[in-house]
């Protein structure tokens, strides 16, 4: 594959300032105590106020020049819309911005994708903003959490004889074959993870091994607006469950805890606030996955999700802003993974406890097992409001070895959906480092198709999906998909034969 060299600092602070350019510097004043009666809100806009053909180009080439060159190409390989950029990117229009800042509201985010400004306001302006023409509708901004539980051992000790080279990980890793694609070489190198989280610290021994330091392509803190996710602000527990995410996929110390993509780079966002759960969180999400797809991540994990002002039933992949902003990123060639919940299940398929954006169409939905392959009590069900099923993969939630935060030297066991997701995120990484052509569709379709219960998914509770995934076979899969090399194609060529039979078996990508 190319392996890209990842030098995205410069980038990020562009990227950042195209991003955030049409918001106002109000970015940053949010729960502050005096304004208890403004709450958060969404507003759709029916157009981004397009004139004309040659205003739409004009956009497109603005919105490209925001982007990092490893976005693009990631675009380019592995997108499914018609064009490489289109419509949904366009910035929301400034005319409409301006209006709604002139009514009094104080503007949070304004999002291309979701043509929608997230604005902090009260009742009475909120009228007057529901009214203008070009309005077509405001909703809440939802509160964000973390999925409820995360029982986190206390920090021991590295362990030391008796270990295999992936020490703690073992039983984690070997469930899903992780171990046997490492040894064919293949690590997430050239792969870039961005991460949805709470923070992430990076002293850890695990992060920092001689010839092998954890590998950080850039990193934003959404929460306090600059550049540092590994301060414990606001709280001091705030680090962990994103250092904890990070371990899981990261960690590189032999015979102790390694990785599932050690191989791999991190584009770190913080966006959950830990203490609270509060309706700007929602915002955050969606400013940080339009971030980490414009700087190049090549797959999304996100241990997060929201449930509190959504119902279940509108859990349909259309109505949490996070579920249309992740479906728009997955069109855009960006494989994104969530944690299911771990609201529970119950033996009735007609009630579900999945957390948004774990309903959207094309989000690789987690839930959790224990070493021996059964199903953690708190992982969430599906299926979604309309019937699909999820979660639709699973993988180790319970026990499931880590970095402490707390400590440069302590490891720990975190329980929760929010640490199967990081393993099936990894894996994707694995798929992409053997075949960095893979659209999102054949991401699912091999994940899906090489898990356990590929041959008898879960349609009858919606607790397990297609099962435990398989990464070992993922990985071959993914190598057979593999778009030929010149070689292969010019020797394919001295025969019409061989070159129809190749055209057959890769019609739709073999052309970029
Ligand atoms: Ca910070
Ligand atoms: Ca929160
Ligand atoms: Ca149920």
């Amino acid at each position: 594959m190319t392996h890209r060299t990842v030098s995205l600092l410069p980038q990020l602070a562009l990227g950042l300032f195209v991003i955030l350019s049409a918001c106002s510097p109000a970015w940053a004043t949010e729960l502050s105590p005096n304004t208890l009666s403004r709450d958060s809100y969404w507003v759709f806009f029916r157009d981004k106020a397009i004139q004309n053909d040659a205003e739409y180009q004009q956009g497109i080439a603005a919105v490209r020049a925001g982007y990092s060159p490893a976005a693009i190409e990631r675009r380019e390989m592995r997108g499914s819309t018609a064009e490489v950029f289109g419509y949904s990117d366009l910035p929301v229009a400034n005319t409409y911005l301006t209006s709604v800042q002139q009514s009094g509201a104080s503007i949070n985010y304004a999002s291309s994708w979701l043509n929608a400004v997230s604005i902090k306001t009260d009742a009475s302006q909120l009228a007057a903003i529901a009214a203008l023409p070009f309005v077509d509708h405001v909703q809440p901004v939802a509160r964000f959490g973390i999925p409820s539980i995360t029982n986190a051992a206390p920090a021991t000790a590295a362990p030391s004889a008796g270990q295999t080279f992936y020490g703690n990980a073992e039983a984690q890793s070997a469930q899903i074959g992780i171990q046997a694609v490492h040894n064919l070489g293949i690590t997430g190198a050239g792969v870039t993870i961005g991460v949805l989280d709470t923070g992430f610290i990076r002293n850890h021994e695990a992060f920092n091994q001689p010839g092998h330091v954890l590998q950080v392509a850039g990193e934003y803190d959404f929460i306090n607006n600059d550049g540092n996710t590994a301060d414990g602000v606001p709280s001091g527990s705030q680090i962990n469950h994103g250092t904890y995410i990070l371990g899981v996929m990261g960690a590189y110390k032999p015979n102790t805890l390694v990785g599932a993509a050690y191989g791999s780079s991190f584009l770190l966002a913080k966006t959950e606030v830990v203490p609270t759960e509060t309706q700007i969180e929602e915002t955050y999400w969606v400013a940080g996955l339009q971030w980490l797809e414009a700087n190049g991540a090549d797959v999304v994990t996100s241990s997060l999700g929201y449930i509190d002002w959504y119902t279940q039933t509108q859990l349909n992949g259309h109505i949490a802003v996070t579920s249309v902003a992740a479906h728009t990123a997955t069109l855009a060639g960006l494989p994104i993974v969530n944690a299911a919940g771990n609201q529970g299940h119950d033996g009735n398929p007609t009630t579900s406890s999945l957390i948004a954006p774990a309903d959207a169409e094309l989000v690789i939905t987690v839930g959790a097992v224990n070493s021996a392959g059964v199903l953690a009590g708190f992982s969430s069900s599906g299926p979604t409001a309309d019937g699909r099923l999820k979660p639709e993969v699973l993988a180790q939630g319970v026990g499931t070895a880590t970095v402490s935060p707390g400590s440069i030297s302590g490891y720990t066991n975190v329980d929760g959906t929010s640490l199967s997701t990081p393993l099936v995120a990894s894996t994707i990484a694995l798929m992409l480092d053997a075949n960095p052509n893979l659209t999102v569709p054949q991401i699912r379709q091999i994940l899906f198709s090489t898990a356990s219960r590929a041959n008898n998914p879960d349609t009858a509770f919606y607790l397990e999906g297609y099962g435990i995934i398989n990464a070992y076979q993922a990985v071959l899969e993914a190598q057979e998909l593999a778009v030929p090399e010149p070689a292969t194609i010019w020797l394919a060529a001295a025969g019409m034969f061989g070159l129809v039979l190749l055209a057959r078996k890769y019609p739709s990508r073999s052309a970029r």
